[in-house]
């Protein structure tokens, strides 16, 4: 096993690693620019290197720098957590040129799953359902027509260098269809450097459901169900839960067994993440993300599971010790992304904690680096911290929920608390019935 793991990365997440490596007695190299010199994941590892100023391309996103950390501290492998440079292949590639263990899969799956046409083809021809659509790019405007025809408008383009709802043109008629790949190609050329695009059918109310899997690489891999992320403000999720109020144990299992015998052909190396559109009773592949997920502690709540534990064994080579047989879903988890922003207008709210005092208790679980006196960076993403709750069933998890926010303290900075506050007297969410556009739909009234 790994001696000393360097975390790439800041704020709740490099504590969720720090914590799975001190209970596996591994010592964590923490990394941070200047502006996080008194981030609570500087204060709890047992090293730490600045490696450069506030701006994250000088200092979380540039590897020079990184790789010079792990060669002044030993660091024999590196947990990139999300975000920052976890799904970027060229990154685990270097690493494999250094031998240092990248945490995550191999740079060839990471870049596969990037380019989201090869994605979609990838998985496809492993069984997975996808969205109807052209087979791979669209190339001209004749060959869009076709396909549009085939499939019925309306039809989504989509960049396959995006990915998260970049870059994506709605079209609803024949008479769009000119204007909407021009658009698209030239948005994808300029955000991504490449303008491969490709079509889909539109859904007009899907549910966003991902199943979180977890494979070693040698053949072997299970799923640990699924979460249902419906609940986004602009492609940003707010609020997730697992298991999804929309399935039923048969759809699960179903689908559950399509994605881990994929992921078993695929010969995938650790936890990775299938995204699901459900409409309709049925399930079409979107994307896959091959990192850890801000909300994976919903799953690890449920199925009582340290995914991390599971990334760190499986990168030091150990096969799964998991069967599927072995995995129960008894109960239900929420989260809750904690946001330092006003909850009505969502504008940035960071500077100094005054008072801090989190929620506590049976089935409650709150991953942050906030303390009292912590001044909060205008520099990084507006995520301070995440609670997440479990119950028996659905009902214990909104109850134990609602007492949760109303004993959160954060003083000095606003927070996207009353927003969940408010989201739990409403009847649809309290019945689970929600789809992708709803929480919009809500903002927009309220
Ligand atoms: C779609 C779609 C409808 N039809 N694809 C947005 C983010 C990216 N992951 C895929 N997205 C969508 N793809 C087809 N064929 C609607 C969305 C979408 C969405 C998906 C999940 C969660 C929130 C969303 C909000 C708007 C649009």
């Amino acid at each position: 096993m790994f001696d000393k793991i360097l975390i790439a990365n800041r704020g709740e997440i490099a504590l969720r690693v720090q914590r799975a490596c001190r209970e596996m007695g591994i010592a964590t190299v923490a990394v941070h620019s200047t502006a996080d010199e008194d981030a609570m994941h500087v204060r709890l590892a047992d090293e730490s290197v600045c490696i450069g100023p506030p701006s994250a391309t000088d200092s979380y996103l540039n590897i020079p720098s990184l790789l010079a950390a792990c060669e002044i501290t030993g660091a024999e492998a590196v947990h990139p957590g999300y975000g920052f440079l976890s799904e970027n292949a060229r990154f685990a590639e270097i690493l494999r040129e250094h031998e240092i263990a990248f945490i995550g899969p191999t740079p060839e799956h990471i870049k596969v799953m990037g380019d989201k046409i090869a994605a979609k083809q990838t998985v496809a021809a492993l069984g997975i359902p996808v969205v109807p659509g052209s087979d791979g790019a669209i190339h001209d405007e004749a060959e869009a027509q076709k396909v549009a025809e085939d499939i019925g408008y309306p039809v989504l383009i989509k960049a396959s260098a995006g990915g998260g709802g970049r870059g994506m043109q709605i079209v609803r008629s024949r008479s769009d269809l000119g204007l909407a790949l021009s658009t698209a190609r030239a948005e994808a050329l300029a955000a991504f450097g490449d303008d491969a695009i490709y079509m889909e059918k539109f859904l007009d109310k899907p549910r966003h459901i991902e199943f979180q899997i977890v494979a070693d690489g040698k053949g072997n891999a299970i799923h640990l169900g699924e979460r249902d992320c419906s609940l986004q403000r602009r492609h940003q999720k707010v609020l997730e839960e697992a298991l999804s109020p929309a399935l039923n144990a048969a759809e699960r299992e179903r689908l559950g067994g399509v994605v881990a015998s994929a992921m078993a052909d695929l010969g995938y190396t650790g936890v990775g993440t299938i995204e699901f559109l459900f409409e309709d009773g049925e399930f079409y592949f979107i994307e896959m993300n091959t990192r850890l997920q801000v909300e994976h502690p919903i799953t690890e709540m449920l199925t009582g599971i340290d995914l991390v534990q599971e990334q760190i064994r499986i990168a030091d080579g150990a096969g799964l010790t998991l069967a599927q047989d072995e995995v129960s879903f008894a109960g239900h988890a929420i989260e809750c992304r904690i946001n330092a922003e006003n909850p009505k207008t969502f504008t940035p709210s960071p500077g100094l904690v005054i008072a801090y005092h989190p929620p506590g208790g049976l089935g409650v679980r709150v991953d942050s680096g906030v303390y009292a006196g912590y001044k909060i960076p205008p520099y990084y993403d507006s995520l301070i911290g995440k609670l997440i709750v479990f119950g028996k069933n659905r009902t214990e998890c909104l109850m134990r929920l609602r007492r949760s926010l109303d004993e959160f303290v954060i003083e000095g900075v606003e927070t996207t608390i009353p927003l969940f506050q408010s989201l739990l007297t409403q009847p649809d969410i309290i019945n689970g019935e929600y789809d992708i556009h709803w929480l919009e739909e809500f903002l927009a009234e309220a």
